[in-house]
């Protein structure tokens, strides 16, 4: 790939990622003429989360109208919450119908960047070759190193055993013992799908979730008829379910308040109501604030746990044997298959790949007091390099792909000031200061920091870095429009 900006304009930009966040950013550079645009993806096709993540059950739980680009809108979503297939498909015809598929190199994996500050771009070294780009974009997103256990044994387990996100689909778990280690949005959507299938299921609980009611149903033909033929009325679906989310987090959800004490007595009342059996009921409640850690919705879990042939094992986990799992008061669960639903590394995920700086600084040097970011996407010192879904920009109450879209608004701002001519924009590093500060000091009396537990939200040092602590309206305010005076241009 050429580098640079060229004499007649050309700017050549690196995206990595071929998910949600890299497709967004490649269409809104290719409508802004901004290019030649290189994207790798690791994986061998496009979809990110949407193409790992296929453990039986998988699904989203924001609505599908408003979970996809507002600027390649789907009438026919089958249901209220689209399942992964549904996904990856919606995702791999969005950058079909864009003419993307000539421009993304899959099976390439970003090893490490440095910038090359008297040409002033990026040398960026892959497993197929080094490419040089004036900019790059990192579509890579938080969520997609598996965290295994650090369980003792966990090696020594005899039957198959595998994580959400590496689901092994040749095995067979048909009338198996098999167990789920893990309850969090992952678990509670595979534990009702092997419920059943499964000999018996065993799930190994250590805290219980908040969860409430999803109502997922089919969207009947008619309302996608009306959705095809009457566009507007798709438009005002997703404006409906935009503000049902978006309502808590702008009456506090976001700080523990009389919004967490009542959300607290609705999801008690689901669970009353879901769950009749008092001593199950009481292992199945929470000790923390609601939203504290990510809020779960399913309509089939409870379900799940209370058939015959379901376990919930709420003791502590001594190690992990050959024939199955050990709990600390001796009760040993024999198992033919175990899956980890335990989640994703996400500090030590998006700092697998080195990027590399001005003056050899490393990312991870730049993050060793916690992962930080102007706006979440620009970081001092890392000229032309852009993040999207960085540090403090993840949300739990609404459409992740809400802040996808105004990053990648952010960023074309950015990169139409390169393509003017400009060798490279960097945020200044006071303004980048003020941002964090504002955002740590609200975190502090945030659900997340105060709510009485621990999640992967939080860093070592107990500090929310992933999490944007305000509503997705608020972020729209903060950085939809970049302002180049926070930045240093050259
Ligand atoms: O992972 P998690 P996830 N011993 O980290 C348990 C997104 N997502 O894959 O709570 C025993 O939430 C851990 O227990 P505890 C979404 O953003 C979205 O489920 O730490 N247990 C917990 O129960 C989500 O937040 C969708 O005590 C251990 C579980 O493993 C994120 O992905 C669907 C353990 C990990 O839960 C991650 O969700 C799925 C140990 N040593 C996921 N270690 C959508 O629908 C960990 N656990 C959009």
């Amino acid at each position: 790939m050429s580098a640079g900006t060229d004499r007649d304009g050309a700017l050549a930009v690196l995206i990595v990622g071929a998910g949600f966040s890299g497709i967004a950013m490649a269409i809104r550079c290719r409508q802004a003429g901004i290019g030649p645009i290189t994207l790798i993806e690791k994986g061998s096709g496009i979809g990110g989360t949407w193409r790992e993540n296929t453990y039986p059950g998988a699904a989203c739980d924001v609505p599908s109208h408003l979970y996809s680009l507002s600027f390649a809108p789907k009438a026919d979503w089958s249901r209220l919450y689209a399942k992964q297939p549904e996904i990856e498909s919606y995702l791999r015809d969005v950058a079909d119908q864009h003419g993307l598929m000539p421009l993304i190199r899959f099976d390439t994996t970003l090893r490490r960047a440095v910038w090359d500050e008297s040409r002033s771009l990026w040398r960026a070294e892959t497993d197929k070759g080094e490419i040089l780009a004036r900019a790059i974009v990192s579509g890579a997103g938080g969520l997609h190193h598996p965290s295994l256990p650090n369980i003792p044994g966990r090696e020594n387990f005899a039957g198959a055993s595998f994580h959400t996100a590496a689901w092994d689909h040749s095995v067979d778990l048909t009338g198996r013992k098999v167990g789920v280690i893990g309850t969090g949005a992952s678990a509670i959507q595979v534990v009702p799908e092997l419920a059943g299938q499964a000999g018996h299921l065993t799930v190994f609980q250590r805290t219980p979730p908040w969860i409430m009611p999803k109502n997922d149903r089919p969207i009947p033909q008619e309302r996608k008829d009306r959705y095809a033929r009457f566009p507007i009325t798709r438009l005002l679906e997703r404006w409906r379910l935009f503000w049902r989310l978006e309502f808590p987090a702008l009456v506090g959800f976001t700080r523990v308040s009389k919004v967490t004490d009542q959300a607290e007595a609705m999801a008690r009342h689901h669970l009353r109501k879901a769950v009749p059996d008092k001593a199950l009921r009481e292992k199945l409640t929470p000790r923390y604030r609601f939203g504290c850690k990510r809020v779960l919705l399913s309509d089939d879990y409870y379900p799940a746990l209370q058939r015959p042939d379901v376990t919930l094992e709420t003791g502590s986990i001594a190690r992990i044997r050959a024939d199955g799992v050990e709990m600390m008061d001796g009760t040993v669960h024999t198992l033919d298959a175990l899956v980890f639903a335990t989640g994703f590394d996400v500090l030590g995920g998006s700092l697998s790949t080195e990027i590399v700086g001005r003056e050899g600084r490393r990312l991870s040097e730049a993050w060793s007091d916690g992962m930080q970011a102007f706006q979440g996407i620009t970081v001092a010192g890392f000229p032309n390099y852009f993040i999207m879904l960085g540090p403090n920009t993840g949300i739990g109450h609404n459409s992740i792909i809400a802040m996808i879209e105004i990053q990648a608004a952010h960023i074309l701002t950015c990169l139409k000031a390169l393509k003017k001519g400009r060798d490279a924009i960097e945020v200044r590093e006071p303004v980048q200061a003020r941002f964090v500060d504002r955002i740590r000091s609200r975190m502090k009396q945030s659900i997340w920091q105060a709510g009485g537990c621990t999640s992967w939200y939080l860093d070592a040092k107990g500090r929310n870095t992933t999490l944007w602590p305000d509503s997705v309206l608020a972020y729209r305010r903060s950085a939809r429009k970049a302002r180049l005076s926070d930045y240093r241009l050259r």
